[in-house]
């Protein structure tokens, strides 16, 4: 049976250290679905659709890759497209303490879904959508942080 991994997330943009995280992914399970949760309180510089398509350009190379959306908890959308597992990233300590708590919440609807954590990459350990936004908005460079279609939707969005 094909074994399905989950990665979600806001990507308000994509990144770098999230490519890094979907390709990794998508080489140890067979299929993986990045999904663009649609509830977060952020307030967000692209629309669901713009997120969506920004992933779907830079995964198009990585045939077991799909892009979704989803309106509700992630532990319903993981249930419902069979997912054995949730992918999240680690850049740091900090992070720890939200993925501890995200990931508990997640076992206590539904244990059966294990969440699993990669390293991220020391060359993207730095990176998150907020920074590169804050550094796009100020006209710094972002050339190898984002791809090459997200710096030009940044562009495009501050200009
Ligand atoms: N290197 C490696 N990994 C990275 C990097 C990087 N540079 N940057 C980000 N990541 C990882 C993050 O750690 C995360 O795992 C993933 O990439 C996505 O990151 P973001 O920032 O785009 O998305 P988040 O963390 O804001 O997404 C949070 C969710 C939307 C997934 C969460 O809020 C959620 O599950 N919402 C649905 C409601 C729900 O189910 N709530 C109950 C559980 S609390």
């Amino acid at each position: 049976m094909s074994k399905i991994a989950v990665v979600p997330g806001s990507f308000d943009p994509i990144t770098m250290g999230h490519l890094d995280i979907i390709k990794r992914a998508s080489t140890i399970f067979d299929e993986v679905k990045v999904v663009v949760l649609n509830n977060s309180s952020k307030n967000p510089l692209f629309t669901v659709e713009e997120r969506m398509g920004l992933i779907s350009e830079v995964t198009e190379s990585i045939p077991n890759v799909d892009v979704d959306t989803f309106s509700g908890l992630l532990i319903d959308y993981s249930v419902e497209v069979k997912a054995n597992a949730i992918i999240r990233g680690l850049r740091a300590v900090s992070d720890f303490e939200y993925e501890m708590q995200i990931t508990s919440m997640n076992r206590f609807l539904n244990e059966n879904i294990e969440t699993l954590f990669m390293i991220s990459n020391n060359q993207y350990s730095f990176l998150s959508s907020s920074i590169v936004k804050e550094v796009a908005k100020y006209g710094g460079r972002i050339t190898g942080l984002v791809p090459p279609a997200v710096e030009e939707a940044l562009k495009s969005k501050y200009k």
